[in-house]
């Protein structure tokens, strides 16, 4: 049976692009659906009526929300070029990290983004502290995992693609010679 793979998301968002960067890893084919987070579509409501956000993998007619549970499911549906390691400790490594990422660094990128005057003074030392956590996790390494690529560098990869647009907004360079790791 032909595989039916479908994947809602939008250009901009950092947690689709998880998915994106991954199925092209894997090489595997599938439908995009562009999403309007600001006029979610019924399918996108009934495909992840709890959270209602994107992205929303759809393999043969089965919903996965959440972009790191999306990771796991895609690594392990599509096992060649893996992005988990076999190993438990490894595994919760990644995890960890993808973790810290979404729950400590973003939050506060995005309170610098947010916030005014002392509040983001005080939201951008945050941001560096966290930062540096990341950067001191890297010494010695490519990647979170050591050579390979893994599922706590997707999770960063928004470094990448948002770094620029950071910068136009609050005219913060997010990434400078402090962080040569986190930059390469
Ligand atoms: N924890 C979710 C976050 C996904 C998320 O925040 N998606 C945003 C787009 S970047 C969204 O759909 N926002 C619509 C909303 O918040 O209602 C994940 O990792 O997939």
């Amino acid at each position: 049976m032909a595989e039916e793979v479908k994947l809602l998301k939008t250009w901009s968002s950092p947690f689709g692009l998880r998915a994106v960067w991954a199925l092209k890893l894997k090489c595997i084919e599938y439908e995009s659906i562009d999403e309007d987070p600001s006029n979610k579509s019924a399918l996108l409501l009934q495909l992840n009526p709890i959270y209602k956000k994107i992205p929303v993998l759809v393999h043969n007619g089965k919903p996965i929300s959440e972009s790191l549970v999306i990771l796991e499911y895609i690594d392990q549906t599509w096992t060649q070029n893996p992005i988990m390691p076999q190993h438990p400790l490894e595994k919760a490594r990644q995890r960890f990290w993808a973790k810290f990422n979404d729950e400590k660094l973003l939050p506060s990128i995005w309170s610098v983004f947010t916030k005014e005057r002392k509040e983001r003074k005080e939201a951008m030392e945050e941001l560096v502290e966290n930062l540096k956590l990341a950067e001191e996790e890297l010494q010695g390494k490519r990647f979170f995992g050591g050579d390979k690529i893994g599922v706590a560098d997707f999770a960063f990869g928004w470094l990448a693609n948002l770094m620029s647009v950071f910068k136009q907004v609050t005219g913060f360079k997010v990434i400078d010679g402090r962080f040569p790791l986190l930059s390469a």
